[in-house]
């Protein structure tokens, strides 16, 4: 049975990826990692190590020493913390990726790290944006991401580390709540509605992203890990997304059960001008030509489970 390491556990990816990792593969096969141990922990049911994913010593002991086939390498800064803080982003997020593909390397694993829509920037397309087109992003995470795909592939081609990836839109979850990214404001809205049954967003109306809901991203993770090497063109960093949507379009959605929910903006000059600096729908072909992606959730399906289960937690 094939054994993973994860790293960032507890974050938004992380805590759902462990759980739906150790129903396919074993709880005992997929090891959680995270620079903090807090109470969600135990929700993980399974074995947990301290990392820093910059110490590359303790990174390459780790996985060595559990003797990963994959490493699952999720720990990052977002797009938002990352403008405030550069320095730490890019030493933080170039570090980490590098020390996962040398650990890879070395102990000849599997890799996958995630990319993201804030790889795009300045002259690509904004709508329909192709999987192969210019990259010219803005932000200190953008700059991040392009060069972790272009290491990864590098990684591929002079060592032939089998490493892949995905351009992760915003992802939507009801468990674990993001921290840091410009697309955060989806998932406060849905828990708001249910909370006060009102939100002010800090992103405008008419602001189109790409999202995705968590269920979909877990399961694409997985397809993609598990794709057959021989039908993969891209490899690294696939183009995913289920929905373009802008706050007016989710909150449309969320009034089809909660016709009262009332939404306000306040906007961060920060945050807007990091999502007026990605596409507003990417293309996603390549990822459903190579490795048959295929989201299941639509807005609105999303949003009733989303409700659902917010619902639940907050009786
Ligand atoms: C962020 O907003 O920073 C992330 C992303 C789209 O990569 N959710």
């Amino acid at each position: 049975m094939k054994r993973i390491m994860i790293t960032g556990a507890l974050g938004q990816i992380g805590s759902e990826l462990t759980v739906r990792l150790r129903q396919v593969y074993g709880t005992d096969a997929v090891l959680a990692t995270d620079i903090r141990q807090n109470d969600s922990e135990a929700a993980l049911g399974g074995p947990f190590r301290l990392l820093d994913v910059s110490d590359a010593a303790a990174f390459g002991e780790t996985v060595k020493e559990f003797g990963a086939d994959a490493v699952l390498h999720l720990a990052a800064l977002l797009s938002a913390t990352a403008e405030y803080k550069p320095l730490l982003a890019w030493n933080l997020n170039m570090g980490g990726v590098l020390n996962a593909l040398e650990a890879a390397r070395e102990l000849r694993c599997q890799l996958f790290t995630p990319s993201s829509i804030a790889a795009f920037g300045t002259g690509a397309p904004t709508i329909a944006t192709p999987q192969d087109t210019i990259q010219r992003p803005l932000t200190m995470y953008g700059i991040n991401k392009v060069s972790g795909e272009l290491l990864c592939d590098y990684y591929f081609h002079k060592y032939s580390v089998d490493t892949r990836g995905l351009r992760f839109p915003g992802l939507i979850s009801h468990s674990a709540p993001p921290g840091g990214g410009t697309t955060d404001y989806a998932v406060e809205m849905y828990e708001e509605a249910v909370r006060t049954g009102r939100y002010t967003s800090y992103i405008d109306k008419g602001t189109f992203l790409d999202m995705m809901y968590m269920p979909d991203a877990i399961e694409a993770v997985i397809q993609l890990m598990e794709a057959d090497a021989s039908r993969l063109k891209h490899r690294n960093a696939f183009n995913v997304t289920a929905m373009s949507v802008d706050p007016e379009t989710i909150a449309a959605s969320i009034r089809a059960h909660l016709p009262n929910f009332e939404l306000t903006y306040r906007i961060d000059p920060v945050r807007q001008a990091i999502a007026e600096g990605w596409p507003d729908a990417i293309d996603s072909t390549a990822a459903r030509e190579e490795w048959n992606f295929r989201p299941v959730y639509d807005l609105d399906r999303m949003t009733e489970d989303m409700l659902v289960h917010l619902q639940a937690k907050a009786a």
